[in-house]
């Protein structure tokens, strides 16, 4: 089910963020940079969807790196569809407050398009409502001395379709400065490192979690970005993603639509039938407004009460 989590209970408890995308889009590295705590998440690729935590930009977040997505563009194979939904579970019952949907910014193609959109699907079109675009390879965007608004702008339909889907909620990352930084170090140097000498009180009054020995460039970054999640809660009434809840809505709805759709084959149906075997009406006969009638539909004999 879905749950009420007002922007005061969001700061307590932390946010939820699951990171979605194609393979090699840099979900790991964004997941790394946002929790700033050095080769959380394995870059190398492959890998399963993974959930980690920390306190990063003064606030509590867990973060769910889901497993890259293929490029197949008609059908999800079961084995991609149980991963995507694996990685859902892994954000709680409660669901992610925000989907990060990643990719660098470069070309974006229709195919990549095609294939993005057959897995959104899995997770329901409501999902739609609780995702932002994570651009990756900031660094590329400055080298080329361009803004990201420009980039979406001289992008094609396909980047105009998936931005319009999101409701142009975007925000871009640098993970290169970060990985580079963690690269040099090891990981076995950044953990006993784990916060600066002044920031020690500090990490042990957020529980021992923070990490954010991390230089301000670094840091801003995540803190615009969870302030954008913020404004998208807040736009979204406080109501995290809950698959559950928007697959029973959905069941709903289909089921209202197929109720509708047969009535209204039913009707015309009997419209016809009416219009063929209709005869007139003897003079002083009485008829009721409501008959029960037959009529074949779909191969079987139906029966339908008509009238008002
Ligand atoms: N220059 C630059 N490189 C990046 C950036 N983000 C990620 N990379 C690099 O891109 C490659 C892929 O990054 P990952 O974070 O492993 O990508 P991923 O989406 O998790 O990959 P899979 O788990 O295989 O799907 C790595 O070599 C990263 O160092 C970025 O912002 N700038
Ligand atoms: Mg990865």
């Amino acid at each position: 089910m879905g749950s009420w989590n007002g922007p005061g209970n969001v700061a307590s408890k932390g946010l939820k963020i699951l990171l979605v995308g194609p393979k090699r889009t840099g979900k790991s590295s964004t997941g790394n940079t946002l929790l700033g705590r050095g080769l959380v998440f394995d870059i190398r690729g492959g890998g399963t969807s993974t959930a980690a935590s920390s306190v990063t930009a003064g606030r509590y977040v867990t973060v769910v790196d889901a497993r890259g997505w293929g490029s197949s563009e008609e059908f999800v194979p079961q084995e991609e569809k149980l991963e995507v939904l694996g990685a859902l579970d892994l954000c709680g019952p409660e669901g992610p407050h925000v989907v990060l949907l990643v990719i660098p910014v470069l070309d974006f193609t229709e195919q990549e398009r095609r294939a993005i959109e057959r897995r959104m699907e899995l997770f329901t079109s409501a999902v739609w409502r609780h995702t932002m675009v994570l651009f990756t390879f900031g660094d590329w965007l400055r080298g080329r001395g361009h803004s990201i608004q420009e980039h979406i702008q001289s992008g094609g339909p396909a980047l105009h379709w998936l931005m319009n889907k999101c409701r142009y909620r975007h925000h871009v990352f640098d993970n290169k400065q970060e990985n580079r930084k963690q690269e040099n170090g090891g990981r076995k140097k950044r953990e006993s490192t784990w916060w600066r000498k002044g920031d020690k009180k500090a990490g042990k009054e957020n529980g021992g979690h923070e990490a954010d020995g991390r230089k301000e460039g670094e840091q801003e970054q995540v803190r615009d970005l969870l302030s954008k999640v913020e404004d998208m809660l807040q736009e979204n009434g406080g109501w995290h993603f809950s698959l559950h809840m928007y697959q029973r809505v959905e069941e709903e709805w289909n089921h209202r639509e197929q109720q509708l759709r047969a009535r209204l084959e039913a009707e015309r149906e009997l419209w016809k039938v009416g219009r063929v075997r209709r005869k007139p009406k003897p003079e002083g006969t009485k008829t009721s407004a409501k008959k029960n009638r037959k009529f074949a539909w779909g191969g079987r004999k139906a029966s339908v009460w008509i009238g008002r």
